[in-house]
């Protein structure tokens, strides 16, 4: 592993550093909590004083990683350094992080991360946040313990959709199976991760997939999900986390929709594209923001007038149908 001037910087920032704060955006996905752990865990066993923060906490679906019980989501006291870690943006992180760090470090694999640390590591390449944390360790010459190894197998599985998606590349597989010869078992991560659901999740997802529409050329797909669902099965937004990708899975649907009620009269339209359609400018278009394959905004009006408008506009930049 060759360590970079970047990579070296950071050591030298961290064997200077007192107490340290890793931290990621809120709302966490898989990478944000698995990195974070993984960098917060192995700094701590190389003798480290860190605390591990994110402003939404750990999600129900990620608390069997190590070290997820230390993670809090109140902060006291400031901090030596602080890293921000698969964000995209510092607001991201909650407003405290910037308050109580010294120096930020921003590591992060996000296209257009905005350069708000000391030092940006933004490597657009890296399959995920925790693939970078795994260079860094490895540069560091710190020992990978078998928690360690769990975290950054997790974040790499998370970002890859289970090493599905396009950037699920070489190094991706090679970390995996470094961390495999650490002691990580790939199924209890998996089942973790996948089998250890809330029944009142898929109670949600039964009343949710009832609401699905396929348009008649077949290349869009939509679901929604109201505030009456949520009070009628007890579940909450977070457990609407990959609803998107049952109208995405449909044989033909270029372009999938999920509507999500905030508000009486407002709804979040989450956009997945499979490549041909640009859903994050139809996304900025709408007020919203994200990148070509995933975006979001929030939209006013009852959901019959939201899904309405919103399917109008992506079946303009859908186009006619092309005959091959
Ligand atoms: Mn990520």
């Amino acid at each position: 592993m060759s360590t970079t001037p970047t990579i070296k910087a950071i050591l030298t920032k961290i064997s200077g550093a007192g107490r340290i704060l890793v931290a990621s955006h809120e709302g966490p996905d898989g990478d944000a909590i698995a990195s974070t752990l993984a960098l917060a865990n192995a700094l701590r066993e190389a003798g480290k004083q860190v605390v591990a923060y994110n402003v939404d906490g750990v999600p129900e679906a990620l608390d069997f990683l190590p070290g997820a019980r230390e993670l809090v989501s109140t902060l006291d006291g400031s901090f030596d350094l602080g890293f921000v870690l698969d964000a995209g943006e510092l607001r991201r992180a909650g407003p405290q992080v910037a308050e109580r760090c010294r120096a930020l470090i921003n590591i992060d694999h996000h296209p257009h991360s905005e350069p708000f640390g000391e030092i940006n590591w933004v490597d657009e390449g890296a399959s995920a946040t925790g693939a970078m944390i795994y260079r860094l360790l490895s540069a560091a010459e710190i020992a990978i313990s078998r928690e360690v190894a769990v975290c950054i197998y997790t974040a790499i599985l998370a970002d890859t959709g289970s090493f599905r998606y396009s950037n699920a590349d070489p190094e991706a597989f090679r970390i995996a199976a470094a961390m495999v010869e650490k002691g990580v078992s790939p199924w209890d991560i998996a089942s973790g991760m996948y089998e250890n659901q809330a029944a009142k999740r898929l109670q949600l997802l039964a009343k949710v997939l009832q609401t699905l529409t396929v348009s008649s050329c077949g290349r869009l797909g939509s679901v929604a999900v109201t505030e009456a669902m949520l009070r009628e099965t007890g579940a909450g937004p977070e457990h609407t986390d990959g609803f998107v990708n049952y109208p995405r899975s449909i044989r033909g649907v270029e372009v999938a929709l999920f509507f999500r009620q905030v508000k009486d009269q407002a709804f979040k339209v989450g956009f997945r594209s499979k490549g041909r359609v640009d859903v994050g400018s139809l996304a900025r278009a709408l007020g919203g923001g994200g990148h070509h394959n995933a975006a979001g905004a929030v939209v006013d009006g009852d959901l019959e007038e939201v899904r309405a408008s919103v399917i109008a506009k992506v079946e303009a930049l859908l186009g006619p149908e092309v005959e091959v």
